[in-house]
């Protein structure tokens, strides 16, 4: 036998062998750092679900950076402003875990700009009253905490650590968007009609961030064997609803689900079935803002080009004089 007749069963063999190392890594329920060896199917889920996650992180300044410059008070403005760029860094630790894995930063922009990866959808709906400031805060940084503090215990070791960072700053966001919807429905009756008018947009694309129902969700099981996922999309979208539904009786607003009411068998809620028609549209690109949010990010990557270029070239200017000393 050749050398080269061996060499395939010899790579058989150390790839089975690197399997079973990653298995009993995943098995042991120990983490998988950059330098490890893991099956391509694994670092590539990662860095798709990864990517849309920064991704949806930057695009989810839109929304809310819509009322910076209108926010009713300096102490609002601030505190908006504050939320905003907190985002900002989310987007950057996720990138960053992103590279660990071998994806380029820029390749990833470019492919969000041109629709080839993609972000979440409840960033597609538009904010035109200043409660949607408050209800993005308490329902959306709602259901990303719930469905982002069982990644802080994701299999990927630089993943789950950023989430640990995310989830403590989207709790405290969270917490000012109840804050701000308590103090609007402690107003005047125009205030408490704002906020509920705003709940009842934002209740279903709420509902819809946890993708898609388990039997049309494709990436689920695999995610979930590999310990990316920890539980699946409807068990965290049920979680969501459980955990919403007493802190909408505390703000005296209402959900609009007709179908929404304790089920003491299941100890849980029944709810309705969101409208995955429109849940489709909006991921495919022809959501009520898609358009726009993706010409605001093309836009200011194209602005930023020249702080690029002149950070590269600072960084080869001190590599030259390092060398040269
Ligand atoms: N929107 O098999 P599935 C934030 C896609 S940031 C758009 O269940 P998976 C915040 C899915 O990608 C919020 N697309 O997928 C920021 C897949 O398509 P591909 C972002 C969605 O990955 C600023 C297809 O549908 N959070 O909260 O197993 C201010 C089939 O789905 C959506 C994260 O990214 C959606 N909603 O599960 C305030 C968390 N849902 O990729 C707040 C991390 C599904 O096969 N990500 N799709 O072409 C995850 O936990 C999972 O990726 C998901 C989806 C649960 C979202």
């Amino acid at each position: 036998m050749s050398v080269t007749d061996t060499k395939p069963a010899l790579d058989d063999a150390a790839d089975a062998e690197l399997q079973r190392e990653f298995d009993d890594i995943l098995g042991a329920g120990q983490r998988i750092e950059p330098r490890d060896w893991m099956p391509q199917g694994y670092r590539k889920t990662l860095i798709r679900q990864i990517a849309q996650h920064a991704h949806s992180e930057i695009i989810g300044m839109q929304p809310e950076g819509n009322w910076l410059t209108r926010a009713p008070s300096l102490r609002r403005k601030a505190i908006l402003m504050a939320k905003v760029q907190d985002e900002a860094g989310h987007g950057l630790y996720l990138y960053s875990a992103a590279e660990t894995l071998g994806a380029d930063r820029g390749d990833m922009t470019v492919k969000l700009i041109e629709g080839k990866q993609k972000y979440s959808s409840i960033f597609n709906y538009p904010t035109p009253s200043y409660a949607d400031v408050g209800v993005i805060g308490w329902l959306v940084d709602g259901a990303a905490i719930c469905n982002q503090v069982p990644l802080c215990r994701s299999s990927y070791g630089p993943y789950a650590r950023a989430m640990i960072r995310v989830c403590k700053e989207e709790s405290f966001h969270q917490r000012q968007g109840f804050e701000l919807l308590m103090t609007m429905m402690r107003g005047t009756e125009a205030q408490r009609e704002m906020v509920q008018e705003s709940v009842d947009r934002w209740w279903w694309p709420a509902l819809m961030m946890f993708g898609p129902p388990d039997d049309q969700s494709p990436n689920t099981e695999q995610s979930m064997a590999w310990g990316i996922k920890r539980h699946t999309n409807d068990e965290l979208r049920q979680r969501f609803v459980d955990m919403s539904v007493p802190q909408a009786k505390i703000l005296g607003v209402t959900f609009p689900d007709p179908e929404l009411a304790w089920n003491d068998e299941r100890g849980a809620h029944d709810f309705g079935t969101p409208d995955w028609d429109e849940f489709m549209k909006v991921v495919k690109g022809d959501g009520p803002c898609n358009a726009e949010r993706v010409s605001n990010r093309r836009a200011a990557h194209e602005d930023g080009a020249w702080v690029r270029e002149a950070a590269a070239v600072f960084a080869q200017n001190r590599t030259e004089q390092r060398v040269s000393r």
